[in-house]
């Protein structure tokens, strides 16, 4: 079951746990973070157990991941041991996953979490014939409704968009100083943006949202409608999957996330099914004050090579051009990052 947010994940498990059933959790270290709440306080004080697959990203005996891999990959291990959680690694044979199984089946009967850990590419991503009956037959995608979007928009509109393939696309079809591009921190990417759009009212400001992120933090939607920052447009590229990372289903099939935000209190809200209405949308968010609420159903094709942001740009390098984009001069400017990159 796709679950928004591996927290939640856990909880769902917690509850079929009571119910008397064996859960299970599939999830990357960067869902770590959304985890410790409901493991600690939740599942170990009420001796609750639990597997978690764990997929390893920034493992430190491997070659240098993204960079918001880096600190979660060289502590995840560190952590589990802080919180007294058994883990193994995964060695990659059948006999390797008996016997960490038994050692999950040995922390089972304990009642205590156990971790499986695996290493980049040892979890395979779901099977061909799931992906085809999951895929998502509308007609523009990402990059196209990036460049509809931006021919709405004025040149020095600031832009925060959200992890993995859509700043991908971003960079590839519309990089620009005024672009933040997020990578990492699923689900944050329109908390950031309010952030600007708050502190910068006199410009337009721009979250390019998925599904996936949309889902993640869903309460956030309510802070803006309260907080109603009238430059802020949310646009959520739904493509009804996590596809940066495999094509999972979210469960935006069966949300309709336009209501949501509609509830919550931002004062427009739209769903565009076709370039037109796509369209059509922005050129509405530019004369009624926001915060307005877009989404854009989109299908899940890429160019094959898609290059990565930080190809181009460090993160600090992509923070100093951004803060540049708003007029603030970075303190960071000028100088060579640990990446050896010169901004
Ligand atoms: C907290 C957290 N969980 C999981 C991930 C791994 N991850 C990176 S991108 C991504 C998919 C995001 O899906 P969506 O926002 O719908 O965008 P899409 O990839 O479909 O364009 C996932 C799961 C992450 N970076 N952070």
């Amino acid at each position: 079951m796709p679950a928004a947010n591996e927290g939640s994940a856990v909880a769902l498990v917690a509850g079929a746990a009571l119910s008397g059933q064996r859960g299970v959790v599939a999830l990357q270290n960067s869902g770590l973070g959304n985890v410790i709440n409901p493991l600690t306080s939740l599942l170990m004080v009420n001796k609750i157990p639990i597997l978690l697959l764990l997929s390893v990203r920034g493992h430190p005996d491997e070659p240098a991941d993204e960079p918001q891999h880096t600190i979660m990959g060289a502590n995840t291990k560190a952590l589990l041991n802080q919180l007294s959680i058994e883990c193994c690694d995964f060695d990659g044979t059948e006999s390797g996953l008996d016997r960490a199984l038994a050692q999950g089946d040995d922390t089972f009967h304990r009642s205590a979490p156990f971790a499986l850990l695996f290493r980049r590419g040892q979890l395979s991503e779901c099977s061909p014939d799931e992906r085809q009956v999951n895929t998502v037959h509308y007609g523009v995608s990402v990059g196209q409704a990036i460049e509809l979007i931006y021919q709405q928009l004025e040149p020095d509109t600031l832009v925060v968009s959200t992890t993995g393939y859509i700043s991908r696309e971003l960079l590839r079809v519309q990089d620009r100083p005024t672009n933040f591009y997020m990578q990492g921190s699923l689900g944050h990417c329109s908390a950031v943006a309010a952030g600007v759009a708050l502190t910068s009212p006199t410009r337009t400001v721009l979250a390019l949202d998925g599904d996936g992120g949309a889902l993640m933090h869903m309460g956030i939607l309510s802070t803006i409608g309260y907080a109603a920052p009238q430059n802020l447009i949310h646009v959520v590229l739904d493509n009804e999957g996590y596809v940066s990372t495999g094509g999972q289903f979210s469960t935006s099939r069966t949300t309709s996330l336009e209501a949501v935000a509609s509830a919550c209190g931002y004062r427009t809200a739209t769903r565009c099914e076709r370039a037109e209405h796509i369209t059509t949308a922005l050129r509405q968010c530019a004369w009624r004050s926001g915060p307005h609420f877009v989404v854009c159903k989109v299908n899940r094709l890429h160019p094959s090579q898609l290059a990565r942001v930080t190809s181009r740009y460090s993160p600090l390098q992509n923070k100093t051009m951004f803060q540049r984009g708003i007029g603030i001069c970075g303190n960071e400017i000028a100088t060579t990052d640990k990446m050896g990159l010169v901004s």
